[in-house]
């Protein structure tokens, strides 16, 4: 595409057009959008981060990723409408409006870029980091299984042909401890929502432990509200709740370690489909898929913007 306009937003792309339409989209909207590299992947790609900030300086700022694992490839697809759908709005669409007139959104879409490229070039499943382990001939770790909260404990593997290797040591993984490192520095995240793919849920923590979190209620009213803005679009159904009971016990995951930093609006995703086609979503579903998300993630942004 030459420019964001003409974007085929119904099409998965390849990383060298994610990287572009990157670049594009803050060259189109320099006053909006700016690009910051907070790491370099495994490989060598870089980690970029989108930030859409209306001024000020540090402000309270919304996190959003997609694409931790490399195969669910309708979550860096949709991160990529979501990035589009911000500058369309903003100055238009009163919601938008206000969230970024009070704080910054931070979207890293490509967040586990070497797994990405090797979904397009060798596996379309591949899900983990691209780094070798020392011993193994299998390849990569779970960089949903790398972080600092309840790191080794059960819901993760110590064996590197697992799906779910946790990795030789939390933050061993770059894509990993580059976010870690911005957060930290930032010192001003709010709120930080990781995308998935698929199940169709909407989670709060923890996942690592059965120990209900001081915030629950609170979490839990806000996902329902998000989860039934998502459904009056088109219908999709999804269940809410946290991670450990709505899907299963896994140990360092990046919202329990993102909450225990004091994020407490920390959320993670699951997109369509339920099944039918799982991974690979047909590309027609992206758009809509994106659509009934945002109404989502617009509640969530609203809410920690108003507390
Ligand atoms: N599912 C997630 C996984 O990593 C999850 C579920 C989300 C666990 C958030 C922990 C925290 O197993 C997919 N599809 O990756
Ligand atoms: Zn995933």
């Amino acid at each position: 595409a030459r420019d964001t306009d003409s974007f085929d937003y119904a099409r998965y792309h390849p990383i060298d057009e994610l990287y572009s339409f990157q670049d594009m989209l803050v060259k189109e909207n320099p006053t909006l959008v700016s690009k910051i590299v907070i790491g370099q992947s495994y490989q060598g790609r870089p980690l970029n981060v989108l930030k859409f900030s209306t001024g000020g300086s540090n402000r309270p700022a919304v996190w959003i990723d997609t694409g931790i694992h490399s195969r669910e490839w309708v979550t860096q697809a949709s991160g990529t409408w979501f990035a589009k759908k911000i500058v369309e709005d903003y100055g238009k669409e009163p919601v938008l409006t206000a969230i970024l007139n009070k704080m910054d959104i931070l979207l890293e879409i490509v967040t586990n870029p070497d797994g990405y490229a090797y979904s397009h070039s060798s596996n379309r499943m591949w899900r983990k980091t691209r780094k070798p382990n020392p011993g193994s001939s299998c390849v990569g770790v779970d960089p949903n299984r790398n972080w600092d909260a309840g790191f080794g404990g059960p819901g993760a593997s110590g064996s590197p042909c697992s799906e779910t290797f946790r990795g030789p040591k939390a933050h061993s993984e770059s894509e990993v401890k580059s976010i870690v490192d911005f957060v930290q520095k930032h010192g001003n995240i709010k709120e930080f929502i990781s995308i998935h793919a698929y199940s169709q849920m909407l989670m709060y923590p923890y996942g690592y432990t059965r120990t209900p979190v001081k915030d629950q209620a609170e979490l839990h009213a806000l996902a329902k509200k998000a989860v039934s803005a998502l459904t009056s679009v088109y219908g999709t159904r999804y269940k809410y709740g946290s991670i450990i009971n709505v899907i299963y016990q896994a140990s360092g995951g990046t919202i329990d370690w993102t909450y225990n930093q004091g994020i407490k609006y920390s959320y993670t995703f699951e997109l369509r489909d339920t099944g039918r086609y799982g991974f690979i979503l047909p590309a027609n579903q992206i758009v809509p898929t994106a659509k009934e998300t945002w109404a989502a993630l617009l509640e969530l942004m609203t809410h920690a913007k108003n507390n």
